[in-house]
């Protein structure tokens, strides 16, 4: 695979049909607070050591309450979300995020409207990755999540980068400098894009 620039690497992945059987959105239940549970449960854990957490949650009470989450015990919360490991830290980052979308937003809604990737950044446990999957796939702004998995692919292809945002910009800035050759294939949504971006580079990179 050869590529100068993210829209040829989005163009080489295209052609492997990766997420061919997958939903549109890569990222289950996408526009709920469910995304922000897993966003903070996948931290170093494996995709499948979250959705054990997300659905033994499920099986006891249904849909994930963002309300319901900020009145929970910390104690309770982390036996229901084992599986996904550092139950503990986890159980309190969750409750104490969605205490302060409560305080600062008022709810869940105002938040996806109104947050900001700062406000977000500014939250225990919160870096870059999580903020972002928080933004592209709970939010629907138009940003790109870049992850090991994207490191990873990136630096077997000659590219390293200073940073997180250094390698988020390139990634974001080939898609928008050929966005007139992509628009029409993304339903002329940015966000949608370069969410089936990041789900076709984790996809190749956990199955080749
Ligand atoms: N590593 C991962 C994933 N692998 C994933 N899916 C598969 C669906 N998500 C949503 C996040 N991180």
């Amino acid at each position: 695979m050869e590529f100068s620039n993210s829209y040829e690497l989005l163009i080489e992945l295209r052609k492997k049909d990766l997420l061919k059987n997958k939903p549109k959105f890569w990222w289950p239940n996408v526009g709920t607070f469910e995304v922000v549970v897993g966003a903070i449960l996948t931290q170093n854990t494996k995709w499948e050591n979250v959705e054990k957490a997300l659905n033994q949650w499920k099986m006891k009470n249904g849909k994930w309450k963002m309300e319901a989450v900020a009145s929970f015990e910390p104690s309770f919360l982390a036996e229901l979300i084992k599986p996904a490991g550092f139950y503990n830290q986890k159980a309190k980052r969750l409750i104490a995020l969605s205490r302060n979308i409560l305080r600062d937003f008022g709810n869940f809604e105002s938040f996806k409207e109104n947050v900001t990737r700062e406000w977000l950044l500014a939250q225990k446990g919160v870096g870059f990755e999580t903020a972002d999957s928080i933004l592209c796939y709970a939010c629907f702004r138009e940003t790109m999540v870049v992850d090991a998995y994207t490191k990873r692919l990136l630096k077997k292809r000659g590219y390293e980068f200073e940073s997180y945002d250094e390698m988020r910009e390139w990634c974001e800035r080939g898609v928008e400098e050929n966005w007139d050759k992509l628009s029409s294939i993304y339903e002329n949504d940015l966000n949608l894009c370069f969410a089936r971006f990041h789900g076709k580079i984790v996809e190749f990179m956990k199955n080749g």
